[in-house]
């Protein structure tokens, strides 16, 4: 199917029709190119191409990009449709996306419902436009525009793109609308590739280039399609279109749209796993123990749905600094546009907040997210059974520790979960939902339940120091705390690790997060940690003379205020003094060492964590690095990022630094099993399956 078409009078009616968003695939490319010959056999005076459902087209079909261009290729439809002597007219009823924006800019009139949007998003896949996108968009709305819409890849709605020319009209019917277009009118519109491309401008062209670098560093497709853009202000039409199609196709096979177009798909998969079908608990009113940053973005991220909160602590204090908290989120709101104020009154008419544990009673969900101290939240739980309904699901937020043992405090530890956001909470996408030995398939799909109305991107672990992410970054710091050690710095550190494509090195993030968190992860591992594993005491120095980071003034980094970090050359003073007592002869070391090493480190921990279980796939590491730790996205991943290097070299450079140090660097049984049989860590699957 996927094309329909049928003609009333002298007008020809074709739907886009592959659901649930008609991405342009093979049969649809077909559909169209028979649809024109269709057209002009029964002599039509016009052709009005809409979308089924509630989108136009959400551009061509991103599964068919792994194999060969299969024909008719889509320029070569769209010229056909261009060339037609049956003018088509674009009924865009809903989202017009890449592909979809340029069926609409091929044809002779775009007539938009007040809904719909138009973008060439193409660069977000890690390609250009490839049907005439970079040419035809530039020919309608000019060349600033243009630049914009692909270097960014940020879509339009209908008022903006009829502002710029990219539309001719916005009607609530868009094909009644489209039919009711004067036939002598619709003649005298100059096909788009018949109108003049922009004059230069290389002010614009500089302009974006700079700020195309700035939003999306280390990305290639934004650089290349400004570059064809440019190119097409001087060539002609078609010699453009071919400079358009080879950088489509040659960046298409490229590592960087490989690995964008995985992380669009891993981020859709994401969801609860095969076969949960308990039914969740009710979660119209849900309670937060905890008024803090993490309880209060929780609250309000709940909040922001529609649900009832009851948020709850443990005494006035306590509750006037969560309303503090949670009226500032809601002012920020406000002021972001995001909020109205009947929005926001609205917001605290479904808010409650009590010392009174009893208030929470009728709550579906509770979601403890109170200080990170075991003995603080096993007497939170323990308070809990008292008040909560039996069949009440009980989460706990905790970033590292035992979910086991927390659920042990209540009396029915088939109600405990862990359910770990990040700070914000109620923007960061991330939620890793961890299964306890006897969390219930029912407390696992309120889990789930609540990510997909949050919008988050959930990700099931079980239960370790640090589930997934926490694990590997706690593995990234302690070998970023290595380099110190050995010869680096934490400004020589981060600077590698931008360079690799993270917004922030691991130092900058300590600072932002604060170092007394990861001291107390430490001195809670002391008594487990092995006595023959290299230790570096450089961060629990800092703690120890008070550099705290961000909120101290002074950690690895000092903030005079005003927001910017300077280099402390007191910090470098006191490394070289730790190394020395600890006999370490320091070295020169580089950037590509200090990216191998921190890169290897935490490759060979998620593939620990794969070997255990904790994650249930590849792909599920990569969205717990990318969604919540800052892994550049372009890479795809933590995982696929490995996939991309080859689980073969990366073993071999394991081996010598497992020479070195046999119990940090102890290669994870999964890449040897991976490199000795030729598997990639994507189709890694555990013993269970
Ligand atoms: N290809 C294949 N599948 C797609 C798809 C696409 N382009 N877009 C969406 N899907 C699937 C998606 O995987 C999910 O599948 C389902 O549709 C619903 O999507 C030649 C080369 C349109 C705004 O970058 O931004 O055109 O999980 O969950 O939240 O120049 O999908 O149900 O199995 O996202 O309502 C350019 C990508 C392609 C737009 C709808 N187009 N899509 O959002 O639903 S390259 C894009 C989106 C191109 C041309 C070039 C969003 C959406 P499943 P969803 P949604």
């Amino acid at each position: 199917m996927s094309v329909t078409r049928y003609s009333e009078g002298r007008t020809g009616f074709v739907t886009l029709d592959n659901p649930p968003v008609n991405a342009i695939g093979k049969s649809m490319r077909a559909g169209l190119l028979d649809a024109v010959a269709w057209a002009e056999t029964e002599n039509l005076d016009r052709v009005i191409v809409t979308g089924a459902g509630r989108a136009f087209a959400a551009g061509a079909d991103a599964r068919e990009f792994d194999g060969a261009a299969l024909e008719p290729f889509l320029p070569d439809v769209l010229d056909a449709i261009e060339r037609s002597f049956v003018p088509w007219i674009a009924a865009i009823n809903g989202v017009a996306l890449g592909g979809g924006a340029e069926i609409a800019l091929a044809c002779r009139m775009r007539i938009a419902s007040p809904r719909a949007q138009i973008g060439l998003p193409e660069v977000t896949l890690g390609v250009i436009p490839g049907a005439g996108g970079t040419q035809r968009a530039m020919r309608l709305c000019g060349l600033g525009t243009a630049l914009e819409m692909i270097a960014l890849g940020k879509p339009m709605r209908a008022r903006d793109a009829k502002a710029v020319g990219l539309i001719h009209a916005i009607e609530d019917d868009p094909v009644e609308a489209a039919d009711l277009v004067n036939t002598e009118e619709l003649q005298c519109v100059v096909p788009t590739w018949e109108l003049p491309a922009p004059e230069p401008d290389k002010a614009a062209i500089g302009a974006i280039r700079a700020k195309a670098a700035a939003r999306m560093p280390g990305q290639i497709a934004p650089r290349r399609a400004i570059d064809v853009i440019e190119a097409g202000l001087s060539l002609p039409f078609h010699a453009a279109m071919k400079l358009e199609r080879t950088t489509f196709l040659e960046l298409k096979e490229g590592e960087q749209s490989r690995a964008l177009r995985h992380m669009f798909f891993a981020e859709r998969a994401a969801k609860a796993p095969a076969g949960l079908e308990a039914a969740p608990a009710d979660l119209s009113k849900i309670a937060v123990v905890g008024g803090g940053t993490m309880g209060a973005g929780i609250a309000y991220g709940c909040l922001s749905l529609g649900q009832q909160v009851v948020v709850l602590e443990h005494d006035a204090e306590g509750v006037d600094r969560a309303a503090a908290n949670i009226e500032k989120l809601i002012a920020k709101g406000v002021s972001r546009g995001r909020l109205d104020q009947s929005g926001a009154e609205a917001l605290r008419d479904r808010l409650t907040i009590s010392d009174e544990y009893a208030t929470a009673g009728d709550a579906g969900l509770v979601i403890e997210a109170a200080f990170e101290s075991m003995e603080v939240k096993r007497d939170i739980f323990g308070k809990l059974d008292e008040v909560m309904a039996p069949d009440a699901v009980l989460a706990t937020n905790t970033s590292y520790l035992d979910v086991d043992q927390i659920a042990a405090s209540s009396r029915d530890p088939s109600r405990v979960l862990g359910l770990h956001f990040f700070a914000p909470a109620h923007i960061m996408r991330l939620l890793e939902i961890v299964r306890g030995a006897k969390t219930s398939d029912r407390a696992l799909a309120t889990g789930f339940a609540l990510a997909k109305l949050l919008k988050k991107v959930p990700v099931l672990a079980g239960v370790c120091d640090g589930f997934i992410g926490n694990r590997i970054f706690s593995r990234y710091k302690e070998e970023a705390d290595m380099l110190l050690m050995d010869g680096s710095n934490p400004w020589e550190v981060d600077e590698a690790m931008e360079a690799f494509g993270y917004a922030m090195g691991p130092y900058e993030v300590g600072d932002l997060s604060g170092l007394d968190i990861g001291y107390a992860n430490r001195r809670r591992q002391d008594a487990t940690r092995d006595p023959n594993r290299r230790y570096v005491p450089i961060a629990d120095r800092m703690v120890q003379e008070g550099r705290l980071g961000r909120k101290a003034g002074v950690g690895w980094y000092r903030y005079p205020g005003g927001g910017g970090k300077v280099i402390d050359p007191l910090i470098e003073d006191m490394i070289v003094e730790e190394a020395h007592f600890a006999k370490v002869e320091r070295r020169e070391i580089d950037g590509d060492e200090i990216r191998e090493r921190l890169v290897l480190a935490m490759i060979n921990e998620a593939a620990d964590i794969l070997g255990e279980g904790i994650a249930a796939s590849a792909r599920d590491i990569d969205l717990v690095t990318v969604f919540g730790y800052g892994f550049p996205r372009w890479r795809g991943g933590l995982m696929h990022h490995a996939d991309s290097i080859g689980v073969a070299q990366i073993v071999e450079k394991l081996r010598v630094l497992e020479a070195a140090n046999p119990v940090i660097w102890k290669i994870s049984p999964v890449l040897l099993d991976c490199a000795e049989n030729g598997k990639a860590l994507a189709e890694w699957q555990s013993a269970a399956g």
